[in-house]
């Protein structure tokens, strides 16, 4: 279940420097509006130092962390959705993320252009967001043709086209789709158009780089996270001990990076949970409030219809107990069935049947 992030902003605002920073991928950053035309993907590890620690015990072949996938897409203007700019058809390359982050210039330097002419985040998210909307507004109307006739033929979907004409109002209004009031039918109801507005979204204030550690005003009631695109690019050439040195001076903890993947997985409600043994230590995505069986089928469909039990270990256990041995002898392996909501951290062993 790799996660996977769309990043939208207006042009020129540095989506593509921090893309290329955190995928340490060569996509095209330039002071030019609409450098990137064609999308760019890039898979990332996320990461977490439970990994090494891990590691350190189980001295396995390879350490596997989880992965997000990036993808990094053209700038869009006001106007996108009328041709304008590049025009909006581009937004086709992130239907399928789970996630969106929306990039908004706070940096100053008045050598690199501003589309709208000077810096207001406000603004631009206002422009992103009815971009946006009308994308959606676009393939709803799109749908409800089809809809209209197939609902003809075929009574249960007339209650899914029934869903889609009031969520074409909804959208008319200015709203997003995530704010749209659903039952759970409705919901099922719209899953497949894919909507942009559907998904979960995050903010990144690509900030000056004295700002990085900032604290910012919430923007359409969400705190954005202040990420230097500036400082993240200058950290992937540094070996780790470097880095942490130089995030220090710049007052931060943590890179960028590890920031907004933390914040993704708060977002969606994601943690993870751990294999490890002596070919891998392995990091596992799995929403919070999973139960054991759903976690297993993350490695495989046949560990979760097979599943019989899972051993169990809590991290800090584990470490305390130098590894599997040393926590069974303390008595924290615990055996663990099919009702087990799995915790953030769990280093698990599953036993199965199929
Ligand atoms: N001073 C400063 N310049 C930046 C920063 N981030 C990006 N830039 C510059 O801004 C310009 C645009 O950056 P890109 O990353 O290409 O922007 P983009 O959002 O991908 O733009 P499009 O692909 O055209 O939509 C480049 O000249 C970058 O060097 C930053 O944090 N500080
Ligand atoms: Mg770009």
């Amino acid at each position: 279940m790799a996660l996977s992030i769309g990043i939208v902003g207006l042009p020129n605002v540095g989506k593509s420097t921090l893309f290329t920073a955190l995928t340490r991928k060569g996509g095209l950053a330039a002071n030019y509006p609409f450098a990137t035309i064609e999308p760019n993907v890039g898979v990332v590890e996320v990461p977490d130092e439970r990994l090494q620690k891990l590691a350190d015990i189980a001295k396995p072949e390879r350490i596997m962390p989880a992965t997000v996938e990036f993808v990094d897409i053209a700038g869009l203007v006001k106007g996108a959705n009328k041709g304008e700019g590049l025009g909006n058809q581009f937004l086709a390359n992130i239907r399928e993320t789970d996630a969106i982050v929306e990039v908004l210039r706070y940096f100053s330097d008045e050598d690199v252009i501003h589309v709208e002419g000077k810096s207001d985040p406000e603004r631009d998210v206002d422009i992103i967001k009815t971009e946006l909307i009308l994308a959606d507004l676009a393939t709803v109307e799109k749908a409800i043709p089809r809809l209209e006739k197939d609902a003809k033929r075929d009574k249960a979907l007339a209650a899914k086209l029934e869903t889609v004409r009031r969520l074409e109002v909804w959208l008319n209004e200015g709203h997003r789709a995530l704010r749209f009031e659903m039952t759970d039918v409705e919901r099922d109801h719209i899953y497949d158009l894919h909507l942009l507005t559907m998904k979960p979204m995050l903010y990144v204030a690509n900030v000056d780089e004295d700002k990085a550690a900032a604290v910012l005003d919430p923007i359409d009631g969400v705190v954005p996270i202040p990420i230097s695109a500036k400082v993240e690019s200058e950290i992937i050439d540094m070996d780790p001990s470097e880095t942490k040195e130089f995030l220090e001076m710049m007052g931060l903890e943590q890179s960028g990076l590890e920031r907004l993947i933390k914040a993704a997985y708060q977002l969606l409600g994601l943690q993870s949970y751990f294999t490890a043994g002596e070919i891998e230590v392995r990091a596992w995505t799995i929403p919070v409030g999973a139960k054991a069986p759903q976690a297993a089928g993350v490695i495989h469909t046949d560990f979760e219809r097979g599943f019989i039990k899972a051993e169990t270990i809590g991290y800090n256990d584990y470490i305390a107990g130098s590894g599997e041995a040393g926590a069974r002898a303390a008595g924290k392996l615990r055996l663990e069935g099919k009702d087990y909501v799995v915790q953030d951290g769990d280093v698990m062993h599953f036993k199965f049947n199929v």
